[in-house]
């Protein structure tokens, strides 16, 4: 890995592979098992949306560093409930990953959710995302887990819990609807109403994580599933994404898709003729385009 030099974050590292053309984006709050306050979510939120736009990157790995001092590891287990407010979590004095010198721009940021759009980020971006879990995945770090489109877990330390109810908080989005999709309406309503902690294969045999990996192999394996992927057809594997995404997405789900669509029908001769057309001032002439069946 090597760091990427536009970048200096907080709460988060933010690498790129140095043969693999993928980046390793990792919670850095090992002694709060990687909870995100509003500063980390800022920050996560600027990697992923750096690595979208890469065009040389075909793959993100999530995860979260350690151990923490006490041996603990974690993917991430939620919000950090000490900054939570009145109506979401807040920036504090020592949240440097939220710092901002304009005060109508801090104010506006008073109480946020916004982990919620880093979750649209990782549904609509046209790579691959694998949540690489060594540890706990908890509360709103199980909701990111969820949303990623891959799951490989450490087999000795990754433990998924959902608190969300313990702490009086519900992602009734993805964290919950979608993870009904991934392992049945039974089972989701047991991760909430229940609260037990499961184990990463008991969460592969569930179907909401791929695999259950050795931990000192973890991220290697996470590498050689990135590297795999990224050596496929980069059209081909975002409309796959947005395909499987589509039928949950609804209206959006279709935008998103169809937006690929309207990408590949630019390429097109046929289009080039609309487009010159207009240009012109001339009429259309779509004569040498079938009407293919
Ligand atoms: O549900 C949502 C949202 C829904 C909709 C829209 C937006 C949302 C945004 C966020 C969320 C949520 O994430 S709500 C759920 C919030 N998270 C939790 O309820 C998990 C709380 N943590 C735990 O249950 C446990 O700490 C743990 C299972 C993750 C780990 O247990 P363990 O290994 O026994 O360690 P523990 O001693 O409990 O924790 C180590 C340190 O990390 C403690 O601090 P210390 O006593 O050393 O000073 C602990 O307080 C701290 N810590 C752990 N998790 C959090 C935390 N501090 C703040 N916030 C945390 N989430």
């Amino acid at each position: 890995w090597e760091a990427v030099a536009d970048f200096t974050f907080d709460d988060i590292t933010y690498h790129r592979g140095s043969d693999v053309p993928a980046v390793r984006i990792a919670f850095d709050r090992p002694e709060v098992r990687n909870a995100f306050r509003p500063g980390t979510v800022d920050e996560l939120y600027t990697a992923l949306d750096h690595a979208r736009k890469q065009a040389d990157i075909g793959c993100v790995l999530l995860t979260g560093n350690g151990p923490a001092e006490d041996g603990g590891w974690a993917f991430c287990s939620g919000g950090d409930q000490s900054v939570r407010g009145g109506s979401g979590y807040e920036y504090r004095d020592d949240d440097e990953a939220g710092a901002d010198d304009d005060p109508a721009v801090q104010q506006a940021k008073a109480g946020r959710l916004h982990i919620l759009e880093v979750q649209r980020l990782i549904r609509t971006m046209p790579k691959p995302v694998v949540a690489v879990v060594p540890g706990w995945a908890v509360g709103g770090g199980h909701s990111l887990h969820v949303i990623c489109d891959l799951t490989l877990a450490s087999d000795e330390h990754a433990k998924f819990l959902q608190t969300d109810p313990d702490v009086a908080s519900f992602d009734g989005g993805f964290g919950s609807a979608y993870l009904a999709k991934q392992i049945g309406q039974k089972k989701a309503r047991e991760v909430f109403f229940r609260g037990k902690t499961y184990s990463a294969e008991e969460a592969a045999d569930m179907g909401m994580v791929n695999e259950a990996i050795a931990h000192e192999e973890l991220e290697d394996v996470a590498l050689e599933w990135a590297a795999e992927m990224t050596a496929k057809s980069p059209t081909a594997m975002r409309m796959l994404k947005f395909a499987f995404n589509a039928t949950d997405d609804g209206m959006m789900g279709q935008q998103v898709f169809a937006g690929e669509a309207t990408r590949l029908a630019y390429m097109t001769d046929e289009a080039k003729e609309g487009r010159d057309a207009f240009l012109e001032g001339r009429e259309p002439d779509f004569d040498d385009f079938p009407w293919h069946y």
